[in-house]
């Protein structure tokens, strides 16, 4: 961190969506940061320090105070910065539907896309993915039916607080597909994946996330079987 310290400060890891959702939100409200990025193989105190029960990036340190978990951060930083465009509606139902489908987009999308299949192989690996996709039409049905007038985004033209959650991630299928020779069949889900599109035809998605051969180039390194 700078000697004098900066006023926010992102404790993260490059290549994780998780603090990709965080650098969204920072830069939709237009919030200077400084960037310190961790060694997840060898832990710094300073993350230890700040998130001592999970020990897991984004942090976020605002004046000297840490916030830990990327929804949460999300949350903190709608709180906090409340004249820049708002990520959250006003209403409290319209707010507890985008946390729930947040939620629900962070267990049982994002999640069972990655460890339960790339960790599988043949019958296991069909199951893993029929799972998946599974919960992936359950999401783009339950985004269809709760926000019937979402367009494009939850915001109008700017992005609320699920299509950051959803933005961060975004980049992410094509990379898994190619490092991975995986087929998330997207296709078969034309809502979800005209959402994914625009969100990566976004300015401030496209100015935040890696480019494609990064994504992928770490994606092999971390998850290919050393021959
Ligand atoms: N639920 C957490 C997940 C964060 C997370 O899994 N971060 C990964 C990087 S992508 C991490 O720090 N991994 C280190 C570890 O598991 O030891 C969040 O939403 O912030």
């Amino acid at each position: 961190m700078e000697e004098q310290g900066s006023e926010v400060v992102l404790i993260g890891f490059w290549a994780s969506t998780y603090c990709h959702r965080v650098e969204l939100a920072l830069n939709i409200k237009g919030i200077p940061y400084e960037f310190v990025e961790e060694d997840l193989s060898n832990k710094s105190d300073l993350l230890i320090q700040y998130n001592p029960v999970h020990k897991k990036v984004p942090v976020l340190v605002h004046k000297g105070k840490a916030i830990a978990e990327s929804l949460v951060i999300l949350e903190y930083i709608d709180d906090c910065w409340d004249n820049t465009p708002k990520l959250l509606p006003q209403d409290p139902h319209e707010r507890a539907k985008i946390r729930f489908w947040a939620n629900f987009y962070d267990q049982k999308v994002l999640l069972p896309s990655t460890y339960p299949i790339i960790y599988s192989e043949g019958e296991e690996r069909e199951k893993t993915m029929a799972e998946f996709r599974e919960l992936l039409r359950m999401f783009e049905e339950g985004i269809k039916k709760d926000f019937p007038t979402r367009k494009p985004f939850f915001n109008g033209e700017d992005l609320g607080f699920l299509d950051v959650t959803v933005a961060a991630n975004s980049c992410m299928y094509r990379a898994f597909e190619e490092a991975l020779a995986l087929d998330y069949e997207l296709n078969n889900y034309p809502a979800f994946l005209s959402w994914l599109n625009a969100l990566k035809g976004c300015p401030v998605v496209k100015e935040t996330l890696p480019p494609h051969d990064k994504l992928v180039a770490i994606i092999r390194k971390m998850f290919l079987k050393q021959t």
